[in-house]
């Protein structure tokens, strides 16, 4: 079998290339009536088919899930939970390769990328959240009554129960991960969605579960498209105790609709529309370096790039030549080769979508000082790949600059001064990052502070600290996740009050 063949597909014979839903520790057998096509953003050809969970089906994850928990996994020790988390890392290690072939499949990004980001991070966050959680301490207060009596207070954090755990296409393993370790490590049970694009990784990782010796019903995996199909099935199922969502704000305000009759607390990782600030004090080559990473990384498709480049006036020239470079030195290539640096959007919807601001740009009167096209790609035309584009003569007025495009686009826009930036970046309806660039270290303390979203970077970007909350405001999220924030979601606390 070549490298790059699917290695998930579920039940038996391995060259049917299915890609199956995984329920109460098996594979479910595909049913050819109820299936879609798994497509190679890079070729566009077609290369599984993947099994579409029906409502009986999800119905019966869910209720899988319900029993492993009554079955003795929500009473399991923080010690045992922490144990099955280093072998589901060690698990991935071992089939490493697997997973970036079935990253790179799914969504066409650079292998070196699927191995030193998406793959290598899901290692990491299994063993970072088995840490968290083995060190994690409970709440405790005296309190000092009338008549000097006293009462000791103490938390006890319980399991939330049963999380449905529904998440995107742009980095499918490294998201799904970063929300299923805490929920186990918290002794809740999931039934997870990945996106219709990107099936592949979350279902080898069941395989990597069972091999792990995760109880049947732990870990479940449903397949299929949001509203009318799984996603919706999911989040309106009674059996849902709570519901961590990473993707767009529609869907965020969808998801929130299905759970508002029955309560159910969420989580929401969603859009972003983020800002960089260069002022005219940096080194031009270390700046013009970040922001490059920052813009074009993923093809753009992470909700952290930077879509605005706001630029202090007198390096505007020169940061714009530089990205410019920057954008037309990506190799946009095989994503199997280890020179690619760029691959293609995840799909040709998406790249209508990214075409259809492309047009409205220039209409507004943007100067594109680069890309706007799709590149010759020759064998891999079929694929969904667009050149990588900057944009300098937008407003925040115009709807380029205020709608998340989600692709390798900027619009770089002139500022004068400090507060005049700050207006600029926090003038969006969006919160999730932002990227000061400056030598003076006080300015970017001040700066990154003044910054409503959940992260602000100072001379760097997508730099993660696990311990630390991560989300955003606005529409760009609800609650934190990341360390004790993401203990806080997936536990229910019972606080006990004893008068002494
Ligand atoms: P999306 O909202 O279309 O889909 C996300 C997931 O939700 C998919 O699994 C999809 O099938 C499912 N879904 C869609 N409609 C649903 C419904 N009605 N009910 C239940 N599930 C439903 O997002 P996408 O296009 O897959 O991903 C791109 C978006 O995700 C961008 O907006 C990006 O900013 C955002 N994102 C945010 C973060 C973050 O951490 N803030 C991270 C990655 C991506
Ligand atoms: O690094 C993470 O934990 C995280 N949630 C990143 C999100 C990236 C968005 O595309």
């Amino acid at each position: 079998m070549p490298a790059h063949e699917p290695a998930f597909n579920g039940p038996g014979d391995t060259s049917a290339a299915w890609v199956s839903n995984f329920v109460d520790g098996e594979f479910v057998e595909p049913d050819p009536g109820r299936s879609f096509d798994a497509v190679d953003p890079a070729t566009g050809k077609v290369f599984a088919q993947v099994h579409e969970a029906d409502g009986p089906l999800v119905d019966r994850a869910v209720n899988a899930a319900r029993r492993a928990l009554d079955q003795g996994w929500a009473d399991t020790t923080v010690q045992e939970r922490v144990a099955l988390l280093r072998r589901v890392a060690d698990g991935i290690e071992r089939r490493f390769e697997d997973f970036v072939t079935a990253e790179v499949r799914d969504t066409g990004k650079p292998v070196t990328q699927a191995r030193t980001l998406d793959v290598a991070r899901a290692v990491q966050n299994f063993r970072a959240f088995a840490d968290i959680v083995a060190a994690a301490g409970e709440e405790s207060y005296l309190s000092e009554l009338a008549g000097g009596r006293r009462a000791l207070n103490y938390t006890v954090r319980k399991p939330l129960g049963v999380v449905a755990v529904i998440v995107p296409w742009n980095l499918p393993l490294l998201l799904l991960t970063w929300k299923v370790a805490p929920a186990l490590a918290c002794g809740n049970a999931v039934v997870v969605k990945p996106s219709e694009e990107t099936p592949g990784t979350a279902t080898l990782l069941a395989e990597v579960m069972r091999e792990a010796g995760a109880p049947r019903g732990v870990y479940n995996v449903v397949h299929g498209f949001g509203g009318g199909s799984a996603g919706q099935f999911l989040t309106e199922h009674e059996g849902i105790d709570g519901v961590t969502f990473t993707g767009s704000s529609a869907t965020g305000a969808s998801v929130m609709r299905a759970v508002a009759p029955r309560v159910r607390p969420v989580s929401f990782e969603l859009g972003g529309k983020n800002a960089a600030i260069v002022f005219d004090d940096v080194d031009v080559d270390e700046a013009v370096d970040g922001l490059a990473r920052s813009v074009f990384t993923n093809t753009g498709q992470v909700c952290l790039c930077t879509e605005r480049v706001y630029v202090q006036r007198r390096v505007f020239d020169e940061i714009a030549d530089g990205l410019v470079r920057r954008a037309q030195g990506l190799r946009m290539a095989d994503p199997w080769s280890e020179t690619t640096t760029t691959g293609p959007l995840i799909s040709q919807t998406h790249r209508a979508k990214v075409f259809d601001y492309m047009a409205s740009a220039e209409q507004a009167g943007a100067t594109v000082l680069t890309g706007g096209g799709v590149p010759a790609m020759g064998d891999l035309s079929g694929g969904s790949w667009i050149e990588p584009t900057l944009w300098t003569g937008l407003t925040n007025k115009d709807r380029e600059v205020r709608e998340e495009i989600f692709g390798p686009v900027a619009a770089l826009i002139p500022f004068d001064t400090t507060e005049e930036a700050v207006t600029l970046a926090n003038d969006t309806d969006y919160g999730l990052a932002a990227a000061v660039w400056t030598n003076d270290l006080r300015r970017g303390h001040d700066v990154a502070q003044r910054m409503r979203t959940g992260i602000s970077w100072v001379n760097t970007w997508f730099t993660r600290e696990l311990r630390s909350p991560f989300g955003g405001a606005g529409l760009s999220g609800i609650g934190r996740e990341g360390g004790e924030h993401s203990l806080h979601f997936y536990t229910e606390p019972t606080n006990v009050c004893v008068q002494l």
